[in-house]
């Protein structure tokens, strides 16, 4: 598979994958994400998962370091710097959070006790994503996250930019369009300090 790696231009070190999952590959993360039994009503939304992961996510793991490995056959440019993909483990710490339509999270900078390199595989409905400079809360970059999709942020994105799903009417458009909002699931992992 060849993965397309794109950088958002403005935000440094924030990097996005859109083919990251095929759809086949989508349902089946969706599938074993549904077998946990977190989500048996809308009101649960979040689970956290620390140390060992369950082996899907493992895997997911594995193919998030793969893809980010193939990017450098093609030129210098890395998601991520070296070193951080040859930490063990790769991420110990994992969110899924499932948001109903019009659901979203708030403008935040992830806590400092979890190292940098973050990875979001987003699944079901597409969604704008805005990322606010921490220096300068005026600069706001829209970056459309599709299901399958993969983002990777290390270093300025990942300390020097908030990010926030903002699902209420108005926020989410794309393209001049308003996004056809459905439930979405997400996959954040990291590791901790
Ligand atoms: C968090 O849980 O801290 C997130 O930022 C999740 C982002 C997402 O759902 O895509």
């Amino acid at each position: 598979v060849q993965f397309d790696w794109e950088e958002i231009p403005g935000v440094k070190g924030l990097w996005v994958s859109r083919n990251f999952l095929s759809p086949h590959k989508q349902s089946t993360l969706f599938s074993e994400v549904q077998s946990e039994n977190w989500f048996t009503k809308p009101s649960n939304n979040q689970a956290m998962r620390f140390g060992d992961l369950p082996t899907w996510a493992i895997q997911l793991s594995h193919s998030i370091c793969d893809s980010v490995l193939a990017a450098s056959d093609d030129d210098q440019l890395l998601p991520l710097p070296l070193d951080l993909l040859l930490r063990q483990p790769l991420f110990d710490q994992m969110i899924v959070n499932q948001y109903q339509p019009g659901e979203g999270i708030c403008a935040h900078v992830d806590l400092l006790r979890f190292e940098d390199g973050i990875a979001i595989v987003s699944l079901e409905s597409s969604c704008v994503m805005h990322f606010t400079s921490v220096d300068n809360e005026l600069v706001s970059v829209p970056v459309l996250l599709n299901p399958g999709s993969l983002v990777v942020m290390s270093g300025e994105a990942r300390y020097r930019w908030k990010h926030e799903i903002n699902r209420r009417p108005g926020f989410q458009t794309w393209e001049g369009r308003e996004l056809d909002q459905m439930r979405r699931t997400s996959v954040t992992l990291r590791k901790l300090c």
